[in-house]
C-alpha cells in the first residue's frame, strides 16, 4: 500500500504545534520561503554554465572569500523569498556584511545561501544552511527554534528540525514540491568514515592530529581504519555522516596556540548543523564542549566543529583533553 505523500510545509505545520501560535505561523512561512529559494537555486545550479553564472563576481565577502556569482545569486534569491514571506524580521547571511532588515514583525534567519562554494564551478554537491531564532541573531545556539539544510546533488534534499527529531524531504522536480522520504533521521552511535581537510594537518591541535592517526590505525575490533570522505562542502559531508555515522571535523588553525583561528561561521554553519546533529541523536563539539553552548557576540563569528556519531565525537574530545 502506497504511503501517504507528506509535503514539507504540511510536516512543519504538524511539528510546530508546540510553539506559540505567532512563532509557529512565522516558522511555517519561513520554511515555505526557504523551500521556494531552494527550488530556484537547484534549477540555477543545473543551468549555471548555460546562463553564464559560473565564476566569480570579482568581489570578496566579509569573510574574505572571493564571491562566486552563484553565491550572490543564491543570497539575492533568499532575500527575495524571505521578504515576500513577511515572516522574517532580520536575515544574517554569509554574503551580506550587515544583517538585512525587513521592517516587519517576524523571526530571525541566519543563512549560508550557498555552502561549499569551492565546489560550485566544478559541478560538485553544495548546500544551503539556515537557523531560525525567535528574537535576536546573537546568543547561544540553544536559542534556535529551527534549523535545516538543503543538499543540491543528484537529488535535492531538504533536512530540518524544529526540536522534534530530524526529517528529510526529496524535491519532486516535476511538482517543485519537497516530499517526506527520510523521516526520523538517526545518526549511528559510531561510524566508519571521517571528513576533514588533511591539508591543514600542520595547523591542528596535537590532540586532533593524534585522533586522525588513531582513526587510520588498523584495528578490527574498533572498526579501524576509518575511510576518508571529504568533498569540500560541509552540507554534503555532514549529510553522509548523519546517514552512515562517523565524524565531520573543521578544527581551528592552531598555528599560534594562543590565537586559534576557526574557519566555519557560528550563526549560519556551526549552530544550525549542531542543532540538527543533536536532534538526530548525534553530538556536536568544539573539542572542549557542546558547540550549541557557544555564545555568538558577532554575526560573522567563526567556530570550530566536530560533529557526528556520539562515540566518535566523544573520543575526539578525549584526544583533545589528553593529547597524543
Ligand atoms: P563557504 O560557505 O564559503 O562555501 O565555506 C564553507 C566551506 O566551503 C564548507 O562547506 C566546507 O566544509 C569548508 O568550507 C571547506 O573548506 P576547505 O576548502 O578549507 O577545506
Amino acid at each position: 500500500m502506497a504511503t501517504a505523500r507528506v509535503s514539507l510545509v504540511a510536516h512543519v505545520t504538524g511539528a510546530t504545534t508546540a510553539l506559540p501560535a505567532k512563532q509557529a505561523s512565522y516558522t511555517i512561512e519561513i520554511f515555505g520561503a526557504i523551500a521556494k529559494a531552494a527550488v530556484a537555486i537547484q534549477d540555477e545550479l543545473a543551468h549555471a554554465a548555460l546562463r553564464g553564472r559560473l565564476g566569480t563576481t570579482g568581489e570578496s565577502n566579509v569573510s574574505g572569500d572571493s564571491v562566486k556569482k552563484l553565491d550572490d545569486w543564491g543570497h539575492e534569491t533568499v532575500v527575495a523569498t524571505l521578504a515576500a514571506s513577511r515572516a522574517c524580521s532580520l536575515l544574517v547571511s554569509e554574503e551580506a556584511e550587515a544583517a538585512v532588515e525587513f521592517n516587519v514583525p517576524g523571526l530571525v534567519v541566519c543563512c549560508d545561501p550557498v555552502d561549499g562554494s569551492s565546489s560550485l564551478d566544478v559541478g560538485g554537491a553544495v548546500g544551503t544552511v539556515f537557523g531560525i531564532r525567535p528574537e535576536r541573531a546573537l546568543g547561544s545556539g540553544r536559542e534556535q527554534i529551527a534549523a535545516g539544510y538543503v543538499l543540491y546533488g543528484p537529488t535535492t534534499l531538504f533536512v530540518y528540525t524544529v526540536g522534534r527529531g530530524v526529517h528529510g524531504f526529496t524535491l519532486d522536480r516535476e511538482k517543485s514540491e519537497f516530499v517526506l522520504t527520510h523521516p526520523d533521521i538517526t545518526v549511528p552511535k559510531r561510524g566508519k568514515v571521517y571528513a576533514i581537510n588533511e591539508g591543514n594537518v600542520h595547523t591542528w591541535h596535537p590532540g586532533q592530529r593524534a585522533f586522525i592517526e588513531y582513526l587510520k590505525t588498523p584495528d578490527k575490533a574498533s572498526g579501524r581504519p576509518y575511510s576518508l570522505r571529504y568533498s569540500g562542502a560541509m552540507v554534503a559531508d555532514v549529510h553522509r555522516i548523519l546517514h552512515d555515522g562517523g565524524i565531520f571535523m573543521y578544527p581551528a588553525d592552531m598555528s599560534d596556540p594562543n590565537k586559534p583561528k576557526p574557519k566555519l561561521r557560528l550563526l549560519y554553519e556551526v549552530a544550525p548543523i549542531s542543532f540538527i546533529a543533536e536532534q538526530a541523536g548525534g553530538r556536536a563539539s568544539t573539542g572542549q564542549g557542546p558547540a550549541l553552548d557557544l555564545i555568538a557576540t558577532e554575526i560573522h563569528q567563526r567556530a570550530s566543529i566536530l560533529v557526528g556519531s556520539t562515540d566518535d565525537v566523544a573520543r575526539t574530545e578525549q584526544f583533545y583533553k589528553e593529547g597524543p
